[in-house]
């Protein structure tokens, strides 16, 4: 397993306070990843201090897409999966700026996809009874769950933490999916993405995390979001498109 690639997607919006941490954290590391910041024109410069870190301190392992408006979070993910495949990534992870995401769990789940355990790999909140999750307050706790056993009883997805934004993928899935199919773009569009690679027959492995809410800056979690997997789930059970 030679000159195999990883890449991980950061998405970003006025993540000031964050993204020079956690980019210098997965730098560091015992496994080779690169690191595609996807930043949607944030207000507060986010993408000045990348576009500073690639000239200064990391020109040949991390990357910048600047996207003009924002978009949520599912159109920054399918730009950035389309750049990993025209870049000939193999492995190709998702994770939030903010310190949710355990960084040093990267190198867990890719672990997983080398040794063709899974072709995708999840960090899980929900694993063997257990809410793995620091510092969220009790609301958001039960709606996150309650979303996850909602989505398993509508789609009958064996995933435990079906909206999960901490996810590896090797290269074929993403090279299946038809990204103008894609219709989401909060948490829905995780739900999706495991959805259909699950649908298409792809084997998905959660591994445990600890998940923490961020302590810099702020959550883009709204109310949409919310609508948008309630509605979307049951579309998406019913759709033919996959
Ligand atoms: N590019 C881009 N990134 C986003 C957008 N919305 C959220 N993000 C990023 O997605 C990640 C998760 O968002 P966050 O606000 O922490 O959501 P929460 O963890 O569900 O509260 C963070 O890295 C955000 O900066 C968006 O519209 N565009
Ligand atoms: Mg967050």
């Amino acid at each position: 397993m030679t000159n195999q690639k990883a890449l991980v997607i950061i998405p970003t919006y006025n993540e000031k306070d964050n993204i020079e941490g956690i980019i210098d954290r997965v730098f560091h590391l015992e496994k080779e990843f690169d690191i595609l910041v996807v930043d949607d024109n944030s207000p507060d410069k986010t993408a000045v201090i990348v576009q500073k870190l690639i000239d200064e301190k990391y020109p040949k392992r991390l990357f910048l897409l600047n996207r003009p408006v924002k978009e949520g979070l599912g159109k920054a993910y399918i730009d950035g999966f389309k750049w990993a495949l025209q870049h000939h990534y193999d492995y190709i992870f998702e994770m939030d700026a903010d310190f949710s995401h355990p960084p040093h769990k990267l190198v867990d789940l890719l672990t997983v996809l080398e040794n063709n355990k899974a072709d995708v790999s999840v960090g899980s909140r929900y694993l063997k009874g257990r809410i793995n999750v620091v510092n969220w307050d009790l609301k958001r706790i039960l709606l996150s769950y309650f979303a996850s056993i909602y989505v398993r009883m509508i789609t009958g997805m064996p995933v435990k933490d079906t909206t999960a934004g901490f996810v590896g993928y090797k290269k074929d899935v993403l090279q299946s999916f038809n990204f103008d199919k894609i219709e989401f773009v909060g948490y829905a569009f995780q739900i999706e993405m495991k959805y259909k690679a699950w649908k298409k027959g792809f084997k998905i492995k959660e591994i445990p995390i600890i998940f923490t809410d961020r302590i810099k800056g702020k959550s883009k979690m709204h109310g949409g979001i919310i609508s948008e997997a309630i509605w979307g789930v049951l579309k998406m059970r019913f759709s033919k498109n996959i």
